[in-house]
């Protein structure tokens, strides 16, 4: 199959033809339909986080269940599915508590499959997957907890994006900060993943939701996604703006949705006394914040948030269900599509600031 490997960071992925080897147990092969294109994956290309290589990035895709390993009962060849990037066994401590984001199967992948061995070979080299789906490939062994079954009416190659971006930006309003009606809200870095903040805010019902970018096409889109308010961040001072459109009471909640470290204390600086900040952006390794514990002290919340804190086998249907009855924008979502043959061009893109999300399409 053909597939997209980083073999080192700083590097471009080297798009060629893999073996992947037949599901072993509990494990089941998925033909991908389309794969997002995420800053996650950017974020190991650039060198900020480190990962065993080469590896086949990916982790937001869906697609059709081809071939399924011994012992697997969750699904069937033909079923639709969307891949979730954390793996459910609904056994560990986190699972039966309701953190399903937090499973401990995660742990157990680490660049290969929960076995401890990889699927995926160029010749005698091995190639390592990520997060146990390696989504920038035509077909992906994936663990059969990885899987999402969801309705076949569904656009296979939009709900892709329902796998990493819809959720975290949706979930981290929904099930992480728990934004309340009427709320005034700032989003800082309003991309694939800070547009479904925003909407997700819109879901919550808040009153003010306020989008911060450096790129006037990124807060143009903010808008369409129902935002109510814009900060050009390059040009304006965030703080004064949002302390006038919130009359001088700063905001309820604050999302940074950048992955930097400066950008999580300018989110801070922008909640009231009692206000909460969640951070959805990942630093890069040993990245430290400093802050002023007085800030906290006036019941201040700073919040962490993987996957929008949602157990994908509940929240990713409903989320499906609600695009399907017009409630939650996909199509918008993505403002381009391509090959992978030219998946180099759509990291260019998304490092350039040109896109909302692309998608790959197999
Ligand atoms: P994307 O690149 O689409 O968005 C980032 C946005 O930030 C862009 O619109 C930029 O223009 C904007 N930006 C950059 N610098 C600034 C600045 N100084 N001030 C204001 N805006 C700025 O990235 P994405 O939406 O795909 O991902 C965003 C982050 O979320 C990234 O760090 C990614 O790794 C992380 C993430 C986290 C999780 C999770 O589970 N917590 C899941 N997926 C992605
Ligand atoms: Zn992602
Ligand atoms: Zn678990």
């Amino acid at each position: 199959m053909k597939a997209a490997v980083l073999y080192e960071a700083f590097k471009p992925l080297v798009v060629e033809d893999l073996e992947l080897e037949r599901p072993k147990e509990h494990e089941v092969l998925v033909k991908l339909t389309a794969s997002g294109v995420c800053h996650s994956d950017l974020h190991y290309m650039k060198g900020d986080r480190e990962h065993p290589m080469p590896v086949v990035l990916g982790h937001e895709g869906a697609g059709i269940v081809e071939e399924i390993g011994p012992g697997v009962t969750y699904a069937q060849p033909g079923d639709h599915v969307v891949l979730s990037f954390v793996p459910t066994c609904g056994k560990c401590s986190y699972c039966v508590k309701g953190r399903q984001n937090l499973c401990e199967a995660r742990y157990g992948l680490r660049g290969n499959m929960q076995d401890g061995t990889t699927r995926l070979r160029k010749g005698s080299q091995e190639i390592h997957h990520f997060n146990g789906l390696s989504t920038f490939g035509e077909y992906a062994v994936v663990p059969e907890d990885s899987l999402v079954k969801i309705r076949e009416d569904a656009p296979l190659d939009r709900v892709a994006l329902i796998g990493c971006g819809v959720p975290t930006g949706v979930g981290a309003v929904i099930n992480t900060a728990k934004v309340r009606p009427g709320s005034s809200v700032v989003v800082i870095g309003t991309g694939g993943v800070g547009l479904n903040v925003v909407q997700g805010a819109v879901l919550a019902g808040a009153e003010a939701i306020i989008g911060v970018d450096i790129h006037g096409g990124k807060l143009e889109h903010a808008l369409q996604f129902g935002a109510t308010h814009l900060i050009n961040a390059a040009t304006e001072d965030v703080m004064e703006k949002v302390r006038d459109i919130t009359r001088g009471e700063m905001a309820d909640y604050a999302f940074e949705v950048i992955g930097s470290t400066e950008a999580i204390k300018q989110a801070m600086m922008t909640t009231k006394r009692g206000g909460t900040t969640v951070v959805v952006g990942v630093t890069p390794a040993g990245a430290e914040l400093t802050i002023d514990p007085d800030f906290l002290h006036l019941d201040r919340v700073l919040m962490g948030c993987t996957y929008g804190s949602c157990y994908p086998r509940a929240d990713m249907p409903m989320l499906i269900d609600l695009y399907m009855a017009r409630r939650l924008k996909l199509d918008e979502l993505i403002s381009a599509t391509f090959k992978i043959d030219d998946i180099n061009t759509a990291f260019e893109a998304l490092d350039q600031g040109e896109v909302a999300r692309s998608i790959i399409r197999y």
